[in-house]
């Protein structure tokens, strides 16, 4: 298990469309437990693998926010959205790729979700609340989208340019 450097944006790999996983592969079975292990240590709830720069599709999420509950992790290889609420829900969201900013964002309330699980078999699963928000969330990581592609064009830029100053200050180290 080993924790991974979580990308920064503006990155072009955060941009990128990842690809579709063929059979999972117990590399692909490692990867999932490095994300996990990253995603705790953040601590964040959710991850998607071209956070880490891997561009494959699949992602990892754990939305159990009660102290001293058991986590609840899941893994997903080609998660895919089939059904979406009329209902919306908009959340303050934040990025592990984008640290200390947060903005509104307005998603359906519940998605089903179909997706491949590590034993390889087809799942589908109905999500609400907080896990709908993320799952969402890491879902648009694998198509190159980000929280901040919601917001407006100003607020969009006055993040990037805060982030461009914040890896400018770690490169000087
Ligand atoms: O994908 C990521 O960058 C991890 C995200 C997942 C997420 C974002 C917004 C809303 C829900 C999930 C977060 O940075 S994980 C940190 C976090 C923790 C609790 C609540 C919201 C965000
Ligand atoms: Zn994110």
């Amino acid at each position: 298990m080993s924790i991974r450097p979580i990308l920064i944006h503006p990155d072009p790999r955060l941009k990128k469309t990842a690809e579709a996983i063929e059979t999972v592969t117990p590399e692909l079975k490692k990867l999932a437990e490095d994300m996990l292990e990253t995603m705790y240590d953040a601590p964040g709830i959710g991850l998607a693998a071209p956070q880490i720069g891997v561009m494959q599709r699949l992602i990892v999420l754990d939305c159990v926010k009660e102290e001293g509950a058991d986590p609840e992790p899941i893994t997903m290889f080609n998660p895919e959205i089939v059904w979406e609420s009329e209902a919306l829900n908009t959340y303050e969201e934040g990025c592990l790729s984008i640290p200390e900013q947060y903005g509104e964002v307005e998603r359906p309330a519940e998605v089903g979700v179909k997706w491949i699980d590590l034993e390889g078999a087809a799942r589908e699963a109905k999500f609400d609340a907080l896990w709908a928000t993320c799952v969402q969330h890491e879902i648009d990581h694998l198509n190159g989208k980000l929280f901040i592609d919601y917001l407006s064009p100003m607020r969009r830029q006055m993040i990037t340019r805060k982030m461009q100053k914040l890896k400018r200050e770690m490169a000087r180290g």
